[in-house]
């Protein structure tokens, strides 16, 4: 059976994209999200956020009707779930958005539906929410205890595209889909197929958790291995720039960039997932994380030492986003660093960000301004890259040998 009509809970960076994408080949989608403003926003054939080339693909689908957004659920043959999980306090994921969704769905579920979970989710995620839907829904038989019976089909297939890159990234990439049955698998894979030139790959949901988070696990260890190399380097007074570039002349040796920290909603946070469920053997996993978050203290640090020589210190910040050219600014390393600067009142902070036109709150209360680069080479006599956009790339080496330079991203 075709899919003729698709919706997608949840509109934001990954949740939106699809939608669009989706509806781009023709299907009838409905997005539904609770943010009264994002639903009038994209109906407008707007977008509430940044990524290359969205506003342009939103804007022909609301306007030929294939995309509409609503925050009331309505009956569809294929569900897809794009909400956050995030994790409280003590590390743990909490799963109360993935819940809000089943609650949302579970009125207008039919049988014959199939449902998708594609946010970043620890083991067992899958099976919990056909456990809720099943709560929810007693007349109807789920998967995780009627397998191959079940009126509903329920499959996770996570997300696994960059910011930046996200549109690309849709379409190219490989997915992996783990159904809590092979029918399940294979019904998502079919609606996978309309929009994906990758490869679909079907497994059971228990490893496609895994996958996700596995992926993201790997890239938060490879990062904390050149973040502590750049801690050995600078106490043993070698250029961890040049010694990496050395070192992955080798031909199996392949190591990161450091840099402040680790910043986003992913590479941060997926990893507790793995520790949160098997934290006595997720060892290395967990001091990757206890690494990368050491590293904004460690830079905190190395600034204050640089500020010690100017009687009035006046520090250029250069990037608050969370990584290079983009204006996202959530769980960025950089904005925690400069806001720390801040507090610690060591000096006047200029803070540069080519992609925003004004400061958070949380920045602006703290006495920081925001200018252009220009004005902070002129003005600083102390100079902290925090973020390698394009832009910090042609400062001319002149100006910065007046300066103390302290390059966390290894831009000079
Ligand atoms: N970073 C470094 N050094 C590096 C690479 C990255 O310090 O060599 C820092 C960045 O500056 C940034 C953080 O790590 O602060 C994360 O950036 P990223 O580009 O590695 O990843 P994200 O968070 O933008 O996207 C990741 C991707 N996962 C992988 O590459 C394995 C993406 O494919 C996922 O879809 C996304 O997480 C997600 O949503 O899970």
């Amino acid at each position: 059976m075709a899919f003729e009509k698709v919706s997608v809970i949840g509109l934001g960076y990954i949740g939106l994209p699809t939608a669009a994408v989706l509806a781009s080949r023709g299907i009838d989608v409905v997005g539904v999200d609770v943010t009264e403003k994002a639903v009038e926003t994209i109906n407008r054939g707007e977008v509430h956020i940044v990524e290359p080339d969205l506003d342009i693909i939103v804007k022909a689908v609301v306007t030929t009707g294939k995309l509409r957004a609503t925050m009331v659920a309505e009956p569809a043959d294929a569900f897809m779930i794009a909400v956050p999980t995030p994790f409280v306090d003590d590390h743990q994921p909490d799963l109360s958005y993935i819940r809000q969704a089943a609650e949302a769905i579970a009125p207008v579920l039919e049988k014959g539906n199939l449902v998708v979970l594609e946010s970043t989710s620890p083991v067992g995620a899958t099976e919990q929410l056909s456990c809720w839907l099943a709560e929810l829904r007693p007349d109807l038989h789920f998967p995780h205890n009627s397998r191959e019976r079940a009126d509903i089909n329920l499959a996770h297939c996570p997300e696994r595209v960059l910011p930046g890159h996200v549109l690309h990234e849709l379409v190219a990439n490989d997915r992996v889909i783990g159904g809590l049955s092979p029918s399940c698998s294979e019904r998502a894979r079919e609606l996978y197929k309309t929009f994906v030139r990758g490869e679909c790959i079907t497994t059971d949901a228990r490893t496609a958790e895994l996958c996700k988070l596995t992926e993201n696990a790997y890239r938060d260890v490879n990062i904390a291995f050149a973040n502590e190399l750049s801690l050995i380097a600078d106490k043993l007074k070698v250029n961890v720039w040049e010694l990496i570039e050395l070192a992955n002349r080798h031909p199996r040796v392949n190591i990161l960039n450091p840099g402040p920290g680790v910043g986003g909603h992913c590479i941060a946070v997926d990893p507790w997932f793995i520790v949160s469920s098997a934290p006595e053997q997720a060892r290395l996993i967990r001091m990757a994380r206890d690494v990368n978050d050491g590293k904004p203290g460690y830079v905190i640090q190395q600034v204050e030492e640089a500020a010690d020589q100017f009687k009035r210190p006046v520090i250029a910040c250069l990037g608050l986003a969370f990584k290079a050219d983009i204006d996202d600014l959530r769980e960025s390393p950089a904005l925690e660093i400069v806001a720390e600067l801040a507090q610690q009142n060591i000096g006047r902070i200029l803070a540069v960000e080519p992609n925003i036109n004004q400061l958070p709150p949380q920045l602006s209360d703290l006495g920081i301004e925001l200018v252009s680069l220009e004005e902070a080479m002129e003005a600083s006599n102390l100079v902290v890259a925090l973020v390698d956009h394009s832009e910090f790339k042609s400062v001319p080496k002149p100006q910065l040998a007046s300066k103390v330079v302290v390059d966390t991203r290894g831009l000079w």
